[in-house]
């Protein structure tokens, strides 16, 4: 099948967001932005206030006046942030080929992925289902021979969509849609179709293309293709690595706590030292454990800063592994260890200002990466230090410990994160001033 690429497009976004935080807003006109009474403009309506004639970048005063009704919400761009790297995540579990466009859009290359999941209109149906039991929303999604009839696609059943065009259709589906469809088609390109009486997808397709050159000048040839439904630009993924790590399953349940700390400081090891090699530190670090019958839970810690030392990592690592084996030990089916919030490091310098301790270790994970290069990851391990405080360095590694069971099984997750949001409500960290309506 031709038809395999994807085009996901969140509904509503930050409206949405806001009616998963808090349900109470479900069914009611939105409007997301600016303040009112400044400039500010319309982030999102939501589909109830859309109706009113409320729209995106339309100022806000504008819109109240259309739907004195709406409620207006502020901007909370952390938390549209973090919902979004959930819905990218769901991404990461059909595809690598991930082209973001915007916050709650992208590109998902599905070729060669039949084998796989099965066909691609089947994996998109898995894929919405998937981002709203993960992130608790609803999103529309287009399949289509290339990115520009998927992206159209993606909005033409807008909300909760599903639209394909395979070759057959495209002629059916694009001819009676006006110009302003067409990628790059904004109010000047329409005024010059307007002169040749061209208004429609398929009047564009009707005009020989030596009238349109004389007209439209060299980018003639690129809406006559658009309008013939081709377009090969390549899904171009997101090379920045967003997250490193290393997972493990093991042939037969592990019990030992010892041995997983083994297997835990193998990981870790290995996962410090790609972080050194893409020059990048990390701020958190997130261990997944499996048991026997499949029930996967993570734990994670964030750091006081971001990090490339191999002890500081291994510190929250094994900290972690023990909190849970104090608590809730199962033998373990797999573990791994991730490491995200990358950004690049200070260069590999040393600061002035950091300790001889933190100098110590990172001169200790360069000897040791000078040892791995040169005889392979199985010439050196350093020793698991557990049991002996004495030997512990003093690193100055001020966890903000901010250990959460961040997963359980996907399932308990959405139940969770409600969970959380009503927690958040009551203990009124969602200020009443953050939910105002304004007449
Ligand atoms: N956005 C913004 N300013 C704009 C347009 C959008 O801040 N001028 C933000 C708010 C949107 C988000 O980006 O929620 C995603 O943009 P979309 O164009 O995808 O719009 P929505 O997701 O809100 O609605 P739709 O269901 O039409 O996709
Ligand atoms: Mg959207």
């Amino acid at each position: 099948m031709d038809e395999s690429i994807i085009h996901v497009d969140m509904d509503e976004f930050f409206a949405a967001v806001e009616k998963l935080d808090d349900p109470a807003l479900c069914g009611k006109p939105l409007l997301v932005g600016g303040n009112p009474r400044g400039r500010g403009v319309v982030c999102t309506a939501s589909y109830e206030a859309r109706k009113f004639g409320c729209h995106s970048a339309m100022p806000m005063a504008k819109a109240i006046r259309l739907c004195p009704q709406a409620i207006v919400l502020p901007v909370r761009g952390w938390r549209y942030r973090e919902v979004s790297e959930q819905v990218f995540d769901v991404f990461a579990q059909f595809t690598p080929q991930i082209e973001p466009l915007s916050i709650d859009e992208a590109f998902l290359d599905m070729a060669g992925t039949e084998r796989l999941f099965g066909p691609v209109e089947q994996t998109a149906r898995r894929i919405k289902q998937a981002i709203r039991d993960q992130a608790g929303l609803a999103c529309s999604v287009g399949i289509a021979p290339n990115k520009f009839l998927a992206k159209l696609a993606s909005d033409l059943e807008k909300p909760d969509g599903l639209t394909v065009i395979t070759s057959d259709t495209i002629h059916t589906i694009l001819d009676p849609l006006p110009i302003s469809k067409l990628w790059g088609v904004g109010p000047a390109a329409a005024k010059q179709f307007g002169k040749l009486n061209i208004r429609t997808i398929a009047q564009l397709r009707k005009t020989p293309l030596k009238l349109l050159k004389e007209t439209l000048g060299n980018s003639a040839e690129h809406f006559y293709r658009l309008a013939n439904g081709l377009d090969d630009r390549m899904v171009q993924p997101d090379s920045r690595a967003k997250s490193i790590g290393q997972e493990q399953t093991f042939t037969l349940d592990l019990s030992e706590i010892d041995e997983l700390r083994r297997v835990l400081l193998q990981q870790t090891q290995q996962v410090a030292r790609r972080l050194r090699k893409h020059d990048m530190s990390a701020k958190t670090v997130t261990l997944k454990l499996r048991y026997g019958d499949f029930t996967t839970i993570s734990r994670s810690i964030t750091l006081g800063d971001p990090t490339d030392v191999t002890e500081i990592i291994w510190k929250a690592a094994s900290d972690l592994l023990q909190q849970w084996a104090d608590s809730s030990f199962h033998p373990l089916r797999l573990l791994g260890v991730t490491v995200t919030q990358l950004q690049p490091s200070a260069g590999g310098q040393m600061s002035l200002f950091e300790s001889s301790a933190s100098k110590k270790l990172k001169k200790l994970d360069s000897a040791m990466d000078e040892i791995v290069d040169r005889f392979g990851d199985s010439a050196v391990t350093r020793g698991d230090a557990k049991g002996h405080k004495e030997k512990k360095l003093k690193t100055e590694n001020r966890f903000a410990t901010e250990a959460a069971e961040v997963t359980e099984t996907t399932k308990r997750k959405t139940e969770n994160r409600r969970l959380r949001i009503a927690d958040l409500k009551e203990t009124g960290k969602r200020k009443n001033g953050a939910v105002h309506r304004l007449h």
